[in-house]
């Protein structure tokens, strides 16, 4: 029996899909136990004779992108070389989960971008602060109507990269994902007006080929993004415009709350989107156990 190396292109729970260096797609499982595989892992299979495969060995990956909570954790993509959080007009979008998401970029060494998906529909002003603020901090925002085919300026921004989208149900990721390989189509859904929310149409995580050096991952909507596997120095280095005030406060164990001479909560002061920001850091440092 021959080994090969190979992709996992999808990651359906129990069972991947995984393609060949010559180009072979398979459906692969895990040998024994472990859970240690998951999208755009390279790994080493063994073929079976009616052409299942049998994944024997992974080979250490360059970057694993997850989310954790106390419990556990939920691993989406590895080998990644961007993040595209994406956000939507329509239903509303989570500061505190975008937030999370760029921190979870950052901590990988990714390159963080933020795709802002349905420009046709109306802009609040809430959310126009917010992509405002994240444009001072200098991430990349690309704006986008991907239903409309607008997503050209998203072409330059993937090439020659894998790139990750991450973002809630109903932001458009799978469309996205349509717009740009409409031979390979993903499955798109309608948001539920009631809930304000997505339908979780995407379940599982799949690496689409755009060319033979440009990737691009859809995920399921994530509603939860625990990142429990980062420090809470860790968390105050990841939320950049925080990192040039560590070691500034009075008191070096100080948590920003009601301490004197806090350097983060006067940086702070009268100006309500770097409060928020300043509030989702200590909420996460708070959920923290270390
Ligand atoms: N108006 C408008 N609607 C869009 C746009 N892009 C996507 N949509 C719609 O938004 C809904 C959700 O799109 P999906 O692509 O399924 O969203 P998703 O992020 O993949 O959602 P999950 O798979 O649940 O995580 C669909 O009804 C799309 O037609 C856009 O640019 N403008
Ligand atoms: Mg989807
Ligand atoms: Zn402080």
């Amino acid at each position: 029996m021959s080994t090969l190396e190979a992709t996992v292109t999808a990651n359906f729970g129990r069972h991947f899909e995984v393609e060949t260096n010559q180009g072979d797609i398979l459906v692969a499982t895990r040998r024994g136990k472990k859970q240690d595989i998951t999208c755009n892992d390279r790994v080493l299979i063994e073929t079976t004779l009616n052409n299942e495969a049998v994944i024997v060995d992974k080979i250490p990956c360059k970057n694993l992108f997850y989310r954790s909570d106390q419990y556990r954790q939920k691993t989406l993509a590895a080998n990644i070389d961007q993040v595209i959080a994406v956000i939507a007009n329509e239903p509303t979008f989570s500061d505190a989960l975008l937030a999370r998401i760029l921190v979870a970029g950052e901590s990988n060494q990714c390159d963080t971008v933020i795709v802002h998906n349905k420009i046709d529909l109306p802009l609040t002003d809430r959310d126009r602060q917010i992509l405002y603020y994240y444009q001072t901090l200098n991430y990349q925002l690309i704006e986008i109507s991907a239903i409309n085919q607008d997503i050209k300026p998203l072409l330059a921004v993937l090439d020659k990269k894998t790139s990750l989208l991450v973002g809630q149900s109903g932001m458009g990721k799978s469309t996205i994902i349509n717009q740009l390989l409409p031979h390979q189509p993903a499955r798109t859904n309608d948001i539920s007006a009631a809930l304000d929310s997505g339908k979780h149409t995407t379940t599982y995580t799949r690496r689409y080929t755009i060319n033979s050096e440009t990737f691009i991952i859809d995920s399921p909507g994530v509603q939860e993004f625990g990142l429990n596997h980062i420090s809470n120095a860790g968390l105050e280095n990841l939320f950049k415009e925080f990192s040039p005030l560590i070691g500034q406060c009075r008191f070096h164990n100080c948590q920003h709350l009601n301490e004197p001479q806090c350097a983060f909560k006067e940086w702070v002061a009268n100006d309500p989107m770097k409060k928020r920001r300043l509030e989702l850091l200590i909420e996460l440092q708070q959920t923290n156990q270390r």
